[in-house]
C-alpha cells in the first residue's frame, strides 16, 4: 500500500482544529504516523500564527477519493469553501505526496510543490521522512531541508499539553 503524506495546518482556533482534525484523519484513515508540531508564522500574508504538522498513512484508496475525503474533513471544521490561499483558515489538508505518484491533472497535484516552497512542509517532512527520496528531484528531504534557506523561516516546535 502506498504511503500518504498529509500536510496540515490551521491558524483559526488551532488548539482545538488541529487535535480535531487528527481525530477525523484517524477515523478516516486509520493509525496515523505524526511530526512534531510547529507554531509558524504565517507565510504570505500578516496574521495570526500557525499550527503546522505532517502525518502519514499507509492507503489502498486512490488519491483522489483521499483528497475528497480531506475536502471533507476541512468543510466539517468550518473551513469556507473558496477561501484565499494566503489567508487565515480554520484547517487546510493537503495531501502532499503517495508513495512515488507524480500527479499533475490541474487539480490534483502530486508532490505539491510547496515541499520544496516552503519551511513549515518541508522541516516536519524531514524530521519524519528523511531518509525517503522526493520523486521528481531524487533528493531525500533531509538534503532538501539542509540545503533550504532558512532566513526567512520563523517557526519552532511545540508541545501543548493535548498532543
Ligand atoms: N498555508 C498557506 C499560506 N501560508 N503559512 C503558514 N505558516 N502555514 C501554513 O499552513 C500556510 C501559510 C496556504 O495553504
Ligand atoms: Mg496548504
Amino acid at each position: 500500500m502506498p504511503t500518504a503524506y498529509i500536510s496540515i495546518g490551521s491558524n483559526i482556533d488551532k488548539e482545538v482544529n488541529i487535535p480535531s482534525s487528527l481525530k477525523a484523519l484517524e477515523q478516516a484513515f486509520g493509525t496515523l504516523e505524526c511530526s512534531s508540531l510547529f507554531e509558524t508564522e504565517p507565510v504570505g500574508f500578516i496574521g495570526d500564527s500557525f499550527y503546522n504538522l505532517i502525518v502519514r498513512f499507509e492507503s489502498s484508496l486512490g488519491a483522489k477519493e483521499i483528497a475528497k475525503l480531506l475536502r471533507q474533513i476541512e468543510l466539517d471544521h468550518g473551513r469556507a469553501r473558496e477561501s484565499q490561499k494566503f489567508s487565515a483558515r480554520t484547517l487546510d489538508l493537503d495531501l502532499i505526496l503517495f508513495g512515488d505518484q507524480i500527479i499533475n491533472d490541474g487539480r490534483l497535484q502530486i508532490p505539491r510543490d510547496e515541499i520544496e516552497r516552503y519551511a513549515f512542509v518541508l522541516e516536519p517532512l524531514a524530521e519524519i521522512a528523511g531518509n525517503e527520496k522526493h520523486p521528481v528531484s531524487g533528493r531525500t528531504y533531509a538534503e532538501l531541508w539542509r540545503n533550504f534557506d532558512k532566513s526567512q523561516a520563523s517557526q519552532r516546535k511545540v508541545k501543548p499539553d493535548w498532543i
